[in-house]
C-alpha cells in the first residue's frame, strides 16, 4: 500500500500505468469518536471524519490529486476551476506541486480569507468574478469547452472518484459502513462521491451494508430542498453558497437509494453547531462543515432515535479557513490583566473552577 489516495486505493481508481502517482499526503484523515455531543444527543456512537486534516485543509484534496494526475497523464497545459474557495486552494496546491498552472475563478468578496490566502501563496492565477459561484462555474465550463485547459471542478469525473475514498476509509476504520452519514451539501459532489464509494465497497464485499445519506444545505442556499435553483443564494457558510448544484440529480439519487434526506439548516443552527463542535469536542470545522452537525442536532430534535446507531458527521474543512467568522461570532473568554501574579490568580483560579 502506497501513501496518498492514489497509492492506497489504486484498485478502485482510474489509474493506469501512465498515471503519475503524485501525493501531497492527502487522505487517511482521523475518524474521531465524539466524547460529549454524541452522548448528549443520544447517539449509539458518533464519529467526526476530520477532512480538514488534508494537506490544504479540506476534502477537496482527495479528488484533486486524481484530477491533476489524470490531467498530467493527458498532457494538459493548465487546469481551471470555479470555487467558493476550497477547490481553488486545492487546485492551486496540486498545480504548484506538479508545475501545472492553475487558473481559479472566484466570486469577488465571497471567499473566506484563509482560502484566498492559500490560492495566493500557492501561486494560482486568481480571476475575481463580479458574480456568485454559479456564474463563475458557468464561465469555467464554457471556457474549458472552448480552450484546451482541463476543468477540475467536480463535474470532472476524476474528482468524485478520488472523493469516494473517504467512504472507504470510514468503512475500513469502523470495520463496516456506518448506519448514517451526515454531510454538508453545496455543489452536491461530495454526497454523490460518498454514496458511490459505499456502494462500490459493498459490491466488493468490503462491507455488509449501506448507510443512509443525510445531506444538509444552508437555508438561504437550498435549491435541492426547494426544488428549484436559487438565483441569489445567501448563507454565512460561504463554501456552500451555491444556488444551482452541478451534481443535483446524483444527490437526489444518493438520497433516494439510501433512504436518506436532503434538508436545510439555518445560519443560526449552523453557527450554534460550529460553536458546539469546537467548544465541546475540540473539533474546529469551518461553518459549511458544521452544517452536518447542525443537521444531526435538527434530526434528533425532530425525534429520530439514534440510540442503537453508528453515526458519522463529515467535517469537510478546517475552521482556520474562515478566521474572520470565528473571531466575530464566538464569545471569547478573554480578559486583560496587569502583569502580576495576583492579577493572574484572580482571574485564572476562578476560570479553573
Ligand atoms: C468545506 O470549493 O464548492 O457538495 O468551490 O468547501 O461537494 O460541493 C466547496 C464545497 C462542503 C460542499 N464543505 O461540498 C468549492 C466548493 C466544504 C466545502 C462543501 C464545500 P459539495
Amino acid at each position: 500500500m502506497g501513501i496518498g489516495v492514489l497509492g492506497k486505493y489504486r484498485a478502485y481508481l482510474p489509474v493506469s500505468d501512465s498515471t503519475p502517482m503524485i501525493t501531497l499526503g492527502e487522505g487517511d484523515t482521523p475518524l474521531v469518536k465524539s466524547n460529549r455531543l454524541g452522548a448528549e444527543l443520544g447517539c449509539g456512537e458518533l464519529y467526526f471524519k476530520l477532512e480538514g486534516c488534508n494537506p490544504t485543509g479540506s476534502f477537496k484534496d482527495r479528488g484533486m490529486v486524481v484530477a491533476i494526475a489524470k490531467a498530467l497523464e493527458e498532457h494538459s497545459v493548465a487546469v481551471m476551476c470555479a470555487s467558493t474557495g476550497n477547490t481553488s486552494a486545492s487546485a492551486a496546491a496540486y498545480g504548484a506541486y506538479t508545475g501545472l498552472p492553475a487558473l481559479v475563478l472566484i466570486p469577488k468578496g465571497e471567499v473566506a480569507l484563509g482560502k484566498l490566502a492559500q490560492a495566493m501563496a500557492y501561486g494560482a492565477r486568481i480571476i475575481m468574478v463580479d458574480g456568485n459561484f454559479d456564474v463563475a462555474l458557468k464561465l469555467v465550463r464554457d471556457f474549458t469547452t472552448k480552450h484546451h485547459i482541463t476543468l477540475v471542478n467536480s463535474v470532472n469525473p476524476h474528482r468524485l472518484q478520488g472523493q469516494k475514498t473517504a467512504a472507504f476509509e470510514v468503512s475500513d476504520v469502523l470495520g463496516d459502513a456506518p448506519d448514517l452519514i451526515f454531510i454538508p451539501v453545496g455543489n452536491a459532489g461530495n454526497i454523490t462521491a460518498y454514496w458511490q464509494g459505499f456502494k462500490e465497497y459493498r459490491a466488493a464485499e468490503m462491507t455488509t451494508r449501506l448507510p443512509r445519506m443525510m445531506g444538509f444545505q444552508a437555508d438561504g442556499a437550498a435549491p435541492i430542498v426547494r426544488g428549484h435553483p436559487i438565483n441569489n443564494p445567501q448563507t454565512i457558510a460561504s463554501a456552500i453558497r451555491i444556488g444551482n448544484p452541478a451534481s443535483w440529480q446524483s444527490a437526489l439519487q444518493a438520497r433516494d437509494e439510501s433512504g436518506g434526506i436532503i434538508d436545510a439548516v439555518t445560519d443560526d443552527e449552523i453557527l450554534e453547531a460550529y460553536r458546539l463542535l469546537a467548544s465541546r469536542e475540540g473539533v474546529f470545522g469551518e461553518p459549511a462543515s458544521a452544517a452536518s452537525v447542525a443537521g444531526l442536532i435538527k434530526t434528533v430534535n425532530q425525534g429520530l432515535d439514534l440510540s442503537d446507531k453508528r453515526v458519522v458527521c463529515i467535517i469537510t474543512g478546517t475552521g482556520l479557513k474562515d478566521p474572520d467568522l470565528a473571531v466575530s461570532s464566538v464569545q471569547a473568554h478573554t480578559v486583560e490583566v496587569e502583569p502580576t501574579m495576583e492579577a493572574v490568580e484572580a482571574v485564572a483560579l476562578s476560570a479553573a473552577g
